[in-house]
This record gives structure tokens, C-alpha cells and sequence, in this order.
């Protein structure tokens, strides 16, 4: 197992560096955490992302890796135990469209939803079911995406899905739900149960009070 200094920076309610944390866990990897405030970013955060000023960031041996998808795979290909990433590339390629998909399309879509109010509200809604469609047919009644155990899909959008329960929770509106949604109402709860995402997703109560102060911020009258 390749060794040395891993230092993660993050933000605890985001699930951009939750995946990172689920995917060092997973593996089994020591590492310093390090909390960002958004609203003043440290120096180092501005040296190792100067880009796009985001987190996370990975700092292995002193070098940056951005981008949380390319984080999972660099973790993935630097340590080897439990691998994340199928190994046939046809499933590889499934997991990362389906990861990508969950960001750029999935959580976009709720977020429309989760900040918007009364008539625009409701009209946000069947376009994000549409968008969380795709990976209920790829699940397609797997326990996980990624078949028996958890791997880069259920990381990926586990971190994602639980973003969704507490929009869902602030809003009071079930976006996943049992009847549109089976395979993905039993996959949240078999990732629930899985000790490594049980262990280290942030808490439930916390996030709410969290986005609901956010919420306010983008909705003038709640
Ligand atoms: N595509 C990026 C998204 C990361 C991202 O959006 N990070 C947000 C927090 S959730 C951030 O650091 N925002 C700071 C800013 O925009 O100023 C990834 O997957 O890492």
C-alpha cells in the first residue's frame, strides 16, 4: 500500500467532500482533516485549488488533487485495497456517467426545487424526477449500484442522495418516493445500513438546521 501524508480540506454539510471521506474510510486511509469556512477561505485552499477556489481538495505527499470524481479515482488507483471502480470498462464507464450524472443533472434539479417557492416550486418538481429516473432504472433492484458492496456509483451519489432527504425534509415533499421509486427508496436504505456511510454522514438534524438557514437566503418569503 503506497504510503504518505494525506490531508483532506472539506466542509462538513457538503457531500462533495463527504465522498472523499466515505472513499478514505472505505480503504482504510489516515488522514487530516481540515475544515474550510466558504465565506473566507484559507490561503492554503487558494494555493492548492486556484482554479476553481472549491472544496475538496486532496493534498497527497504535498500535491493537490481537485475535483471530487477525479479525487474517488486517484484514491482508487493509489490504493488498491477495496476498490471502488469495476473492473470490466464498460462498468467503469457506467459508473462514472452515472456519478457525473448525479451532479450535474440530479442534484441541479433538486436544488431548483429545494429553493424555489409555492407555483415555481411545483413546477420544478417533475423535472427532477425526470432527471433521478436514470438511476432507478440502473439500479434496476441491485442492493447496490455497484453490485454486492458499495463502490464509486453508491459513493457518489449516496453523498448526493442525502443532500435530496434533507431538501426533502425542509420542504416537506417526498421527491424519492416509494411508489416512483422503489429501487432507489431500498438502495438509501441498505447504504443507511452500510457502516462506513452510517458512520460518517453528517447528522441528519444538523444539516436540516443547516440548509434551512441556506434556504432562506435564495427564498425571500418561506
Ligand atoms: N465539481 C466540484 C464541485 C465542488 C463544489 O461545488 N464545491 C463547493 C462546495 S459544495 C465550493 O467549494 N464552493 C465554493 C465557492 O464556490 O466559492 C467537485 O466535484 O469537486
Amino acid at each position: 500500500m503506497a504510503k504518505g501524508d494525506v490531508k483532506l480540506f472539506g466542509v462538513w454539510s457538503r457531500p462533495f467532500s463527504l465522498r472523499i471521506i466515505l472513499a478514505l474510510k472505505l480503504k482504510g486511509i489516515e488522514f487530516e482533516y481540515i475544515e474550510e469556512d466558504l465565506s473566507n477561505k484559507s490561503s492554503q485552499l487558494l494555493e492548492y485549488n486556484p482554479i476553481h477556489k472549491k472544496i475538496p481538495v486532496l493534498v497527497h505527499n504535498g500535491k493537490p488533487i481537485v475535483e471530487s470524481l477525479v479525487i474517488l479515482e486517484y484514491i482508487d488507483e493509489i490504493w488498491k485495497d477495496n476498490p471502488i471502480l469495476p473492473v470490466d470498462p464498460y462498468e467503469r464507464a457506467t459508473a462514472r456517467f452515472l456519478a457525473k450524472l448525479g451532479d450535474e443533472k440530479c442534484l441541479e434539479a433538486v436544488w431548483r426545487v429545494f429553493i424555489a417557492d409555492g407555483k415555481e416550486q411545483e413546477e420544478a418538481i417533475p423535472p427532477a424526477i425526470e432527471s433521478l429516473k436514470p438511476l432507478e432504472e440502473a439500479l434496476d433492484g441491485k442492493k447496490f449500484f455497484d453490485g454486492a458492496t458499495i463502490g464509486f456509483t453508491d459513493i457518489s451519489l449516496s453523498s448526493m442522495v442525502n443532500m435530496v432527504r434533507v431538501f426533502e425534509e425542509i420542504i416537506n415533499t417526498r421527491i424519492i418516493n416509494e411508489a416512483k421509486f422503489p429501487f432507489l427508496s431500498a438502495w438509501i436504505e441498505n447504504y443507511l445500513h452500510f457502516p462506513i456511510i452510517q458512520n460518517n454522514l453528517p447528522r441528519h438534524d444538523k444539516m436540516v438546521e443547516k440548509f434551512r438557514s441556506r434556504r432562506l437566503s435564495y427564498v425571500k418569503r418561506v
